[in-house]
């Protein structure tokens, strides 16, 4: 695992911008857990705590015409892409005022007008569709970037091979962003995956790389040069984020499959403190600073709870709707 703080570009005026994007993300999630635990969500929700420092990382160095596909672990992915907090909270709990109008909920948040595409329900789903996104802004010569967030649980799926070869051979503007918590549900990475990360990169002349994914510096200078590259037309980059899972697979989920102390671990290296940290050292924040935006995240996601909770649900009616063309209904 590579450190990268001294090739970050991080600095007094981006950090508070990024600690507020992880506080945003984190206190999204607790509040979405809180309203799981009282039974206002349909379906299972898989939170990303401890994912956050990738989130913003990646995010920061996306314009809103560039383009994002999250993985079903996708709240924080879609939130660093500039998605409504207040609306995903809505979809999330499946009204009518989500993002996707209630029809996606928390497995696929997303948000076209941002840019941000909804998780594919197949693991490795994302990768061919990520790659054709930048195919688009290939052609179209427009300078836009495809980000596709996957967890190792992809790796060895055929997709993830024919989406980086291809993309390889026609330099597409793709950066792929592989979330390594070491488990696919409960089966450890040790089980599915052989042979070393990177080279896998390296099997298709792509430059990879293995990065700290709890630490807010290196994944965004990680995240910043690979977006570059992209952008410059110098092709893709697969990225590989080491990010224990500090959490279970979905709420509920007891982990009975794995030992205490791997969990403490993973929990210990939370990127939220780590980030304030460093940041402090720096001199680039106050504590006063950290409460502030602290209490300002915490006044929005308040917002986005009361705003998804005055959301009624959607009419029977809206189920179908857009699920195939207008003509297709017409001729069906
Ligand atoms: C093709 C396919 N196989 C199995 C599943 C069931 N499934 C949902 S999430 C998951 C684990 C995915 O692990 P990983 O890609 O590492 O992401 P993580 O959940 O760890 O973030 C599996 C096996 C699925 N959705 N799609
Ligand atoms: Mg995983």
């Amino acid at each position: 695992v590579t450190t990268l703080q001294a090739r970050s570009a991080l600095d007094a005026v981006a950090a508070p911008r990024l600690l507020r994007g992880m506080f945003q993300i984190r206190q999204f999630e607790e509040a979405l857990i809180e309203l799981y635990r009282r039974n206002l969500v349909p379906g299972f929700i898989h939170p990303g705590i401890g994912e956050e420092a990738v989130h913003v990382g990646c995010g920061d160095h996306l314009h809103p015409t560039d383009h994002v596909i999250a993985s079903h672990r996708g709240h924080g992915q879609a939130l660093a892409k500039g998605a409504d907090p207040g609306r995903m909270m809505a979809e999330a709990l499946g009204r009518r005022d989500g993002l996707l109008g209630g029809r996606g909920g928390s497995l696929h948040v997303g948000d076209p007008t941002v840019g941000c595409l909804p998780a594919s329900p197949l693991v490795g789903g994302g990768l061919a569709v990520a790659t054709g996104l930048a195919l688009s802004h290939a052609r179209t010569g427009d300078g836009g970037v495809a980000v596709c967030f996957f967890g190792d649980g992809a790796l060895n799926r055929g997709s993830f091979h024919e989406a980086v070869n291809l993309a390889a051979i026609w330099r597409l503007p793709v950066v792929y962003v592989c979330i390594d918590n070491g488990w696919a549900i409960s089966v450890p990475r040790s089980l599915s995956t052989a042979g070393s990360l990177v080279d896998r990169a390296r099997a298709y002349g792509l430059p990879g790389e293995l990065v700290d994914g709890k630490d807010l510096l290196s994944c965004h200078a990680a995240a910043g040069e690979a977006v570059a590259r992209a952008r410059a037309g110098e092709g893709p980059t697969v990225l590989f984020f080491d990010c224990p899972r500090a959490y279970g697979h979905e709420e509920g989920d007891q982990q009975a499959y794995r030992d205490n102390a791997s969990v403490e671990d993973a929990v210990a290296r939370d990127p939220i403190p780590a980030a304030i940290r460093t940041f402090k050292e720096r001199g680039w924040i106050t504590d006063a600073e950290v409460t502030e935006l602290e209490k300002a995240v915490d006044q929005e996601i308040r917002d986005a709870v009361a705003f998804a909770l005055a959301s009624p649900m959607p009419e029977a009616e809206e189920a179908l709707r857009a699920v195939r063309p207008e003509q297709d209904r017409v001729h069906a």
